[in-house]
């Protein structure tokens, strides 16, 4: 398969997901601060213009963050992955899509690129605060989930770390916010574990 990133963008979930899992892939760097996305070769691949993506070998594509952890995990990784039952396939979904739609969406997305929400210079300001407060509100609820567990479904690693792992990335390293100490010391852990740090390497991000 072809795993499309761009360095420190929301892929790195994946990035880091694929070299948990240990299968094999060639990995292609978009990178999005020179617009990669937006030009004739990429969106030839991806019409959405956005990463990730996946290219799998029988020619398919498959994009969306939750979609390719949901895929890679199921087919080359359920034992380690779980679910066990429908009930946990729903709440390990239900925490991803938390983190995805509303920290990463509309949280992170108005502090990394304030720009995207207003026509206005004047109003970048309130953006990035509205942004900053969708995000510390994510991180209440996320460390009230996350308690003393090793990960935020509990005792098992599941895709929603790998979303965890990414927005803590921007909150902890990009952007050094006040974020919960469970949050950080997680973060901590995660970016200490080898395929993160293997991940982080292949982004030029250590
Ligand atoms: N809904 C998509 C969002 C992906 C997304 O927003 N990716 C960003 C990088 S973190 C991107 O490709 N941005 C390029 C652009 O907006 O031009 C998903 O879940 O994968």
């Amino acid at each position: 398969m072809k795993f499309y990133f761009s360095p420190g963008a929301c892929s790195l979930g994946i990035h880091f997901l694929l070299e948990e899992i240990g299968v094999d892939y060639d990995g292609v760097a978009i990178h999005i601060k020179n617009g990669d996305q937006l030009k004739e070769d990429y969106i030839r691949v991806n019409p959405k213009s956005k990463v990730p993506a996946v290219l799998r070998d029988d020619g398919s594509l498959l994009t969306e963050f939750g979609v390719i952890a949901h895929w890679l995990a199921q087919t080359y990784a359920k034992e380690t992955f779980g679910p066990e039952s429908f009930e946990e396939e729903l709440r390990i979904l239900e925490t991803l899509d938390y983190i995805v739609a509303t920290m990463h969406m509309q949280g992170f997305s108005r502090i990394l690129r304030p720009q995207k929400f207003t026509p206005n210079d004047a109003d970048l300001d309130w953006v990035q605060g509205a942004g900053t407060d969708i995000v510390m509100k994510a991180a209440g609820f996320l460390s009230k989930q996350l308690g003393d567990g090793p990960f935020i479904m509990g005792n098992r690693m599941t895709i929603a770390d790998a979303a965890l792992f990414y927005t803590m990335f921007w909150g902890v390293v990009r952007l050094e916010l006040d974020l919960p100490d469970n949050l950080i010391a997680y973060f901590r852990r995660m970016s200490d574990r080898p395929a993160a740090q293997r991940a982080m390497a292949l982004e030029g991000l250590v």
